[in-house]
């Protein structure tokens, strides 16, 4: 069976204010994941309470939602092998304090909440998230 899988990422409003979104796609394509697709959107507050559903009713889960209500993000499709896995290695630990040196949280962010990627963390996560930001016929390849 293939090990190639596709994986979600979304770069957080914080990512484009402080003008890393080059410097964080580059990492994901030096691993050698390619970008499938990728679109800057407005986000809706609808689309923030879908994407961290999970987390519905947890303390900090307003101003989760209020980070992303109306700001613009970077969406994308990576697909490479094992891509979630290997993605979510290349973001580092939820919190910026705990991640490591050499991952996009431990070298470029330091707020928890403002940690500036979002990246799914299973097949099934991915198959729900990128939903919310593509249609099915957007992710086919030429
Ligand atoms: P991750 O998948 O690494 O983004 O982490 P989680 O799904 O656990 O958390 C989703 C987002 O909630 C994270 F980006 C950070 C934020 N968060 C807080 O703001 N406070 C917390 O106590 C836990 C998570």
């Amino acid at each position: 069976m293939s090990e190639v899988e596709r994986t979600f990422i979304m770069l957080k409003p914080s990512c484009l204010e402080r003008g890393l979104v080059g410097e964080v796609i580059s990492r994901f394509e030096r691993k050698g994941l390619k970008i499938v697709q990728v679109k800057f959107l407005k986000m809706t507050r609808r689309m923030a309470e879908e994407l961290y559903s999970i987390h519905r009713g947890k303390d900090f889960y307003e101003k989760l939602v209020r980070t992303l209500e109306n700001k613009r993000v970077v969406a994308m499709i990576l697909e490479g092998r094992k891509a979630i896995l290997v993605a979510r290695k290349i973001i580092g630990a939820t919190d910026p304090v705990n991640a490591e040196p050499g991952t996009i949280r431990g070298d470029l962010a330091i707020d928890l909440t403002e940690n500036l990627i979002h990246a799914s963390d299973s097949l099934e996560s991915y198959l729900r998230e990128y939903k919310i930001f593509f249609k099915d016929e957007e992710l086919e390849t030429l």
